[in-house]
């Protein structure tokens, strides 16, 4: 251990790896004002998911999912990317590939700087057509008639419900960065939700170090190992300086076997 509590076996494998993971959930964004689904003060203890997060439940009642929706997309323009975003962008240019993998929507990665980001469960800026896919950018007003594609399907958020794929060829990369990564980061996500909840398994399978970083344990704990617990935007950009620190006094370290 060294006196910022960041265990040795986590520095040595930073100073070493080429490939790095972080996959990201609500949690790194709560420090934002995002609020997160699960735990305390998630959107699940109030509102069912099967109703707001669901194609039945868009096809049973559009409008109000609508009007969930334009009230998130609303707080998400507000927010700004926190300490943790920012250490994870940080990250990249001490890395020769470094991978965000993120079940979140609010796009926050992208304005921290991150280059290279999977959106696994799409994105709540844009709007598509739920029959032929066709991207639409505008903005929905709840209150007024739906609007509707050129085909005549119905506009939704680009975003993935329960029961849905997730994008093809984002979901290949991010097992592809799985398999291939040196060390895995699981950051704020109750790891509950699959296809997502299964990658840092593959990733540690294939002989990962797997690192994860929560208020509270998950069901990822016990496969961890190491398990920081606490706030990611306290955790990250401490971990980011105790890194960079030993860089310095030891230039070139990365290269040591
Ligand atoms: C902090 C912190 C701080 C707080 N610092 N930490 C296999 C077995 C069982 C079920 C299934 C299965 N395969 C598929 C399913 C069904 C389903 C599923 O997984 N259900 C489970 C709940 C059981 N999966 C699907 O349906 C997926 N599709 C699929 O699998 O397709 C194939 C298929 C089709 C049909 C049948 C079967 C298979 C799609 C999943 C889509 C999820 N969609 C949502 C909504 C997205 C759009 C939106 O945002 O509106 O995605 S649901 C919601 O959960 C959202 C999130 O991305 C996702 C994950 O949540 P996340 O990010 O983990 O957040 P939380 O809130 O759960 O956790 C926050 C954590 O942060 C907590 O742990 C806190 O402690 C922590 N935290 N503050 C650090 N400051
Ligand atoms: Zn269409």
């Amino acid at each position: 251990m060294d006196m910022d509590g960041f265990p040795d076996s986590l520095i040595n494998r930073l100073d070493r790896a080429r490939r790095v993971v972080f996959a990201t959930g609500a949690g790194i964004s709560a420090e934002s004002g995002v609020p997160t689904f699960r735990g305390e003060g998630g959107i699940w203890n109030k509102m069912r998911p099967e109703e707001l997060a669901s194609v039945d439940g868009f096809m049973r009642n559009p409008q109000l999912v609508w009007e969930w929706y334009q009230h998130r997309r609303d707080l998400m323009s507000r927010v700004e990317p926190n300490p943790g975003h920012f250490a994870i962008a940080a990250f990249e240019q001490h890395f020769p590939e470094l991978t965000v993998i993120t079940q979140n929507i609010d796009g926050l990665h992208r304005r921290a700087g991150s280059s290279r980001i999977l959106e696994l469960h799409g994105d709540i800026s844009r709007n598509k057509c739920f029959d032929c896919g066709r991207l639409y950018d505008k903005e929905i007003n709840p209150d007024e008639d739906l609007p509707r594609c050129g085909c005549g399907g119905m506009i939704r958020p680009d975003v993935v419900w329960f029961g849905e794929m997730l994008p093809h060829d984002v979901l290949q990369a991010a097992f592809e960065a799985a398999e291939t990564a040196e060390i895995f980061f699981s950051v704020g996500t109750s790891a509950v939700v699959q296809p997502a909840a299964s990658l840092p398994l593959v990733a540690a399978r294939r002989g990962a170090f797997l690192v994860e970083v929560n208020l509270e344990p998950t069901p990822l704990t016990p496969v961890a190992d190491v398990f920081l617990q606490g706030k990611s935007g306290d955790i990250l950009p401490r971990l980011l300086k105790q890194f960079e620190s030993r860089r310095k006094a030891a230039p070139g370290g990365e290269k040591t076997p």
